[in-house]
């Protein structure tokens, strides 16, 4: 009886211990994005692009001798959300985190993960806001929508010499405030006739579409997601408004094709950084990535090197105490799949090339560079 006893408690202590060490052994890093919902697709190419960089960290024996482990949180391009999610990520006891995607979720976020001393590296949030509100563990990957929108007006202007357009958005951070930058840029040499919002969500936008009609303008410039987008380009189509829509990021997925319709789509300007598919050191992510996932998604490669610039930044600070690891991601240039990539004081990218696509038989095809 004594024996078994002393039995149970050896084989308890063993249990206790290795869950303990089970614990210790490992680093967090949260990825967060859209999950489910409308914008899935762009939290899945997060996931997806995380999911490849930490399988390669794993390979080569993890970051300090520790296996990383993603904790994937789904904020649902929602604000609250994103604030709940990065509460939660915070409690898990990640060492950084990779996302969100929407600005409007990464600048409520990001005040969470920096009274808590924990970096974020955002692949896709674009709105200047979020490295302007002076947190030091805050940055981006991506460029900004006052660099994208300034590259959308000068093509209007300088290529396509418009003059009269109208501009519309989705009342979102993102939305919003891209489709106000490309105005302010583009109104110096250009007729704004329509200027306006529709709400995110909703599927039928005929009425404001046959306002802009009347209007008479060349093209319509959209700040929003593709969800919207691309019923946009659909439903001016079938009202006989046959101008083309220009729009951001935001709208470069082949979802966007795939609501509007080939046909529709087609000729939509857009502007975005050039094809991944052409970096000379992109090649053996897009090879890698396509062979685990498919197809490519825009931000994909954004999100692998986000983490792999989370994970080097971990290893050059030798710790996973957040405000070391700051450190090392404002001081040190990082090779990622898309070439050199340095921060500058605010966290955002020291380089950040956008060029205008378009949308031609299904596809999107590189156009005009600035
Ligand atoms: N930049 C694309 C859309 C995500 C966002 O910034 O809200």
């Amino acid at each position: 009886m004594k024996k078994s006893f002393l039995l149970i408690l050896l084989m308890s202590s063993v249990l206790i211990f290795s869950g303990c060490r089970k614990k210790e052994d490992v680093i967090k890093i949260g990825v967060v994005g859209p999950m489910t919902g409308d914008q899935a697709k762009m939290g899945t190419d997060f996931k997806n692009g995380v999911a490849l960089a930490v399988e390669e960290w794993n390979t080569r024996g993890g970051v300090l001798n520790k296996k990383i482990v993603a904790l994937i949180e789904d904020d649902q391009h929602d604000p609250k959300q994103a604030v709940s999610v990065a509460n939660k990520l915070v409690n898990a006891g990640i060492a950084g985190v990779i996302g969100h995607f929407n600005s409007s979720c990464s600048i409520p976020a990001s005040d969470v993960y920096n009274r808590a001393g924990i970096p974020m590296i955002s692949p896709g949030s674009t709105n200047p806001q979020l490295t302007e509100k002076g947190h030091k563990g805050v940055f981006r990957v991506c460029g900004r929508d006052d660099q994208q929108g300034k590259v959308g007006a000068e093509f209007v202007i300088n290529k396509l010499k418009l003059k009269k357009i109208a501009v519309i958005h989705d009342k979102t951070t993102y939305g919003q405030g891209l489709a106000d930058e490309f105005k302010k840029f583009v109104e110096k040499d250009v007729e704004v006739v329509y200027y306006g919002g529709v709400i995110q969500g909703d599927k039928d936008f005929k009425t404001v579409l046959i306002s802009i009609k009347e209007k008479k303008p060349e093209l319509i410039y959209f700040g929003g997601i593709y969800p919207e987008a691309g019923l946009l380009v659909k439903q001016a189509k079938e009202l006989g408004l046959s101008v083309p829509l220009m729009s951001g990021d935001g709208t470069i997925d082949p979802k966007f094709i795939e609501i509007a319709g080939a046909k529709a789509a087609e000729g939509t300007y857009l502007t975005f950084s050039p094809d991944a598919k052409k970096i000379p050191t992109a090649k053996k992510f897009v090879e890698d990535y396509e062979k685990k996932f498919g197809e490519l998604g825009p931000y994909s490669i954004y999100a692998y090197d986000a983490a792999n610039i989370m994970l080097s930044g971990i290893k050059e600070a030798n710790s996973t105490e957040g405000r070391a690891i700051t450190e090392k991601l404002h001081s040190v240039e990082f090779d990622g799949a898309l070439g050199k990539i340095k921060f500058d004081a605010k966290g955002d990218v020291t380089v950040a090339p956008y060029i205008i696509w378009i949308t031609k038989n299904g596809k999107f095809e590189e156009f005009w560079k600035p």
